[in-house]
């Protein structure tokens, strides 16, 4: 796969890896060496691209990978990346052979769906599976133990199968209190009572569990948002065991400053009025990249002072006020810091009245993204991630060259 190496607009995202790779190390020293990380790497990496990602955190110990669709899992595939991938979600029983054709691991938690999927595959072909336990999330999984040893039975009867691990997911870990994931744990380790053998991966914990607790972590863990550098939840930012370093941030450049009297307006609806004479600057950043309308008001930094954004926010543009007269090609910054001033993703998600794992996610593929390794911004391929990186020390899971 090759990388966008070049655009032509003054808005981007950059993608540090450098503090994906030192969350990752720090997350494997913060557990036992022997409980594997599979680094959740669905939804393009939560915004911040995939394969980069993918290739950091592989890089820094990561184990495997973990994707929501078999879609992510293909293309990951198709980017040379060899680790596990484990595919979190549903997937149609009409397309298990490309997934075993792959290597790629799927969920299951149907018996039906087990039968339907093995009259996809022949004789010698073979799909690791790992059964998912609806423990107390009520999304997807098996309920009871009956279900789950229906499913046992039915993989153990046919060679085309492969039991390779047993999961559930917590609705909770990111609370203080934990009577609801005790209970879930509960059930959990209950399934895993009823299983003949268990598989080689067992896993329940997200970040905010592998950063929280130590008896959910079985032999596997599936780390997404403290990975990059994000808090799993405003309760949790006291307890941290190390600091997390966030990893995206947002950038754009004035393209236009002009200075209005007093009295003039400024956007869609004429909403802004100026009160005196003020300097307005435009950027080249709007709701159809993810700088949603809601974020009129919003601050952000510029020669490392903070200033608003005023009037509503277009499609394409919105317009700051200025503490003064400044160049175009002045740097803004959206997302991230300038000198003493930071914006970060949670004052984001606070403004949106949402989490910090849907701002990265909601910044849209319009908005390019710039890798910075060493400290050095990249026009990254993956070749050349995949070539050097990182005093990699386990660089085993790399691309085919
Ligand atoms: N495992 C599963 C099954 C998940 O759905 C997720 C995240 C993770 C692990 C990683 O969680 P973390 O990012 O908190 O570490 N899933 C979602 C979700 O469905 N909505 O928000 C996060």
């Amino acid at each position: 796969m090759e990388t966008q190496t070049q655009f032509f607009r003054d808005t981007w995202a950059e993608i540090n890896l450098d503090h994906l790779y030192e969350n990752v190390m720090n997350i494997r020293t913060h557990i036992p060496g022997d409980v594997k990380v599979f680094a959740v790497v669905k939804a393009n990496a939560y915004g911040h691209g995939d394969v980069q990602t993918a290739l950091t955190a592989l890089s820094a110990g990561a184990h495997g990978l973990a994707v929501a669709f078999l879609d992510e899992a293909i293309s990951l595939r198709k980017a040379g990346i060899t680790a596990p991938i484990h595919v979190l979600g549903a997937t149609r029983p009409k397309d298990v052979r490309i997934a075993s054709e792959l290597d790629i691991s799927l969920t299951t938690f149907h018996r039906e769906w087990l039968v339907e999927a093995e009259k996809q595959l022949s004789e010698g072909d073979r799909l690791n599976l790992h059964i998912k336990c609806d423990t107390g999330m009520g999304r997807i999984g098996v309920r009871t133990t009956e279900e789950l040893k229906g499913i046992e039975k039915y993989i153990q009867a046919h060679s085309q199968f492969e039991l390779e691990g047993i999961f559930t997911h917590f609705a909770t870990a990111d609370e203080l209190n934990d009577d609801y994931l005790d209970q879930q744990l509960a059930r959990f380790e209950h399934m895993l009572d009823q299983l003949d053998s268990l598989p080689a991966y067992i896993h329940s914990s997200n970040s905010a569990a592998t950063l929280r607790k130590t008896n959910t972590l079985f032999n596997a863990v599936r780390v997404g948002i403290a990975m990059y550098g994000l808090t799993p939840s405003p309760e949790m930012k006291p307890e941290l065991p190390f600091p997390l370093k966030e990893v995206f941030s947002l950038h754009s450049r004035l393209i236009h400053t002009k200075e209005l009297s007093a009295g003039e307006k400024v956007s869609y609806g004429a909403t802004y009025e100026t009160v005196e004479a003020e300097w307005i600057g435009t950027i080249p950043i709007g709701y159809a990249d993810g700088w949603l309308r809601k974020l009129q008001g919003q601050d952000v930094i510029v020669n490392e002072k903070r200033v608003p954004i005023v009037g509503r926010v277009c499609m394409d543009q919105c317009m700051i006020r200025l503490p003064e007269f400044l160049e175009i090609g002045t740097h803004v910054t959206l997302i991230g810091k300038q000198g003493e001033e930071a914006i970060t993703m949670d004052e984001i998600a606070g403004k949106l009245d949402t989490i910090n794992y849907e701002v990265p996610c909601m910044i849209s593929t319009r908005v390019p993204r710039i890798y910075i390794r060493n400290g050095e911004p990249s026009e990254v391929s993956n070749k050349l991630l995949s070539s050097g990186i990182h005093r990699q020390e386990e660089n085993n899971h790399q691309i085919n060259e």
